[in-house]
């Protein structure tokens, strides 16, 4: 057997994303997902330029050489957008497989462990009025576990609050990235922000009771004495978990954050490899890997990186924006159904227009997650409503503090 085709494909349905698809010359279709949000031609430009060529006439059943063979045979490695297209072709290349087995891929991974993977949905507002309808909204929804976000007294618009306005205009909805030629310039203030965030915990738990598992995302904003505040400040209100409290590029301020605080920590959306994750991991840091199949470098590397995590009680809590597509979200569903350390899986709905062009059979009921048992990972790619959406040029937006410092968004 052997590859005969391998497209790139980017649609922008409600936002960009871009697919890779590999045909075999038994007219098997495979799919991965090489989505990188506000960078995505640079991602199809390293596969259309660089990797398809190099895919033709291979064996696909040899994942595992051919992604060691992408990678070492670039000499540069990592960075996201190399990691990003072998994540596409790792992916193509197991849903491949599953489909000449006639399985599910969770089943080449050595079968469920458990029976749905428990999801957290995005709570969040302006005021706690409208936080506390949010939540609610959720809990009817199916979800039994929340993250909160919410907006800061003095801050325009902030990181993962839907309702507020963005410089544009627009609804802050669930997509960060803005359609336009520049990015959205926000502003930021960390003082206010823990300031306000305990209060803010404190009325949702005495409002919904000390079960409901809450989260929150810090979005890479503080300093590791500022991370190690407020994780004290919110040890009294229990947290499933402190995401991202720190730049993810300086691993030893997690060293300094956990000497201060008993909050279970999660990091690594914007990690792209194994290495990555090694110190935190060995030196148990964390509680929570966030990796992305799509931004890791595709299903191997995550089923790899969670085995090493198994041995330190680490668990997983894959990245699940929607800047993760369909495909993507499905592949890393396989892994979090096959693997014994699961911990929690990030979701948030895709639009109908990318529901229409990506056609699934994910499931969510009660707030439990399955991908399906359709062969491979369990999605097709409709080419006739994609061609209705072209790629529009979009940013994620950035900050400035009040004196026009550049800040971490
Ligand atoms: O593209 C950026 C998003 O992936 C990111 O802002 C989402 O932090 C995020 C999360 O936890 O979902
Ligand atoms: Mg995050």
């Amino acid at each position: 057997m052997r590859i005969v085709t391998a497209e790139v494909l980017v649609t922008s349905p409600s936002r960009n994303f871009v697919t890779l698809r590999l045909t075999t010359d038994d007219g098997i279709t495979g799919l991965g997902d090489a989505t990188l949000n506000g960078r995505e031609l640079a991602v199809a430009s390293y596969l259309n330029e660089h990797v398809t060529p190099l895919l033709l006439d291979r064996d696909p059943h040899r994942i595992e050489d051919t992604w060691q063979f992408l990678y070492r045979s670039a000499y540069w490695r990592r960075g996201p957008v190399t990691m990003a297209s072998i994540a596409a072709v790792d992916m193509a290349l197991w849903d491949i497989k599953g489909k000449i087995a006639g399985l599910p891929v969770y089943q080449l991974l050595g079968g469920a462990s458990r029976t749905g993977l428990r999801a957290y949905g995005h709570a969040s507002g302006t005021d706690m009025p409208s936080l506390f309808d949010s939540i609610r909204h959720h809990l009817d929804a199916g979800y039994q576990s929340i993250r909160v976000q919410t907006a800061i007294p003095g801050i325009k618009a902030v990181y993962g609050v839907a309702s507020q306005k963005q410089s544009s205009g627009q609804r802050y909805d669930y997509e960060p990235a803005g359609r336009g030629a520049f990015p959205q310039e926000e502003d930021w203030d960390t003082r206010a922000y823990l300031r306000h965030l305990p209060k803010v915990f404190d009325a949702v738990r005495n409002e919904f009771g000390p079960e409901l598992p809450l989260l929150h995302d810090g979005h890479h904003r503080m300093t590791p004495i500022q991370a190690a505040k407020l994780g004290k400040a919110l040890e009294p209100y229990d947290l499933y978990w402190l995401e991202d409290c720190t730049p993810a590029e300086n691993q030893e301020a997690l060293r300094l954050v956990r000497q201060h605080t008993t909050t279970p920590l999660a990091i690594g959306e914007v990690f792209n490899t194994v290495y990555d994750f090694q110190a935190l991991i060995k030196e148990q840091l964390i509680d929570y890997v966030r990796a992305a199949s799509t931004h890791f470098g595709g299903i191997s590397p995550l089923k790899k990186i969670m085995d090493y995590a198994a041995q330190y009680q680490i668990k997983s809590g894959f990245h699940g924006p929607t800047d993760i597509s369909p495909v993507g979200f499905a592949a890393q569903l396989h892994v979090g159904l096959a693997i014994h350390n699961y911990g929690i899986q990030e979701f948030m709905p895709q639009s109908q227009a990318t529901n229409t062009v990506f056609e699934q059979n994910m499931s969510f009921v009660d707030g439990y997650l399955h991908p399906g048992d359709a062969p491979g990972i369990g999605v097709e790619y409709n080419d006739d409503a994609a061609k209705a959406h072209p790629y529009q040029r979009a940013y994620l937006p950035f900050n400035r503090l009040a004196d026009g410092t550049v800040h971490d968004w």
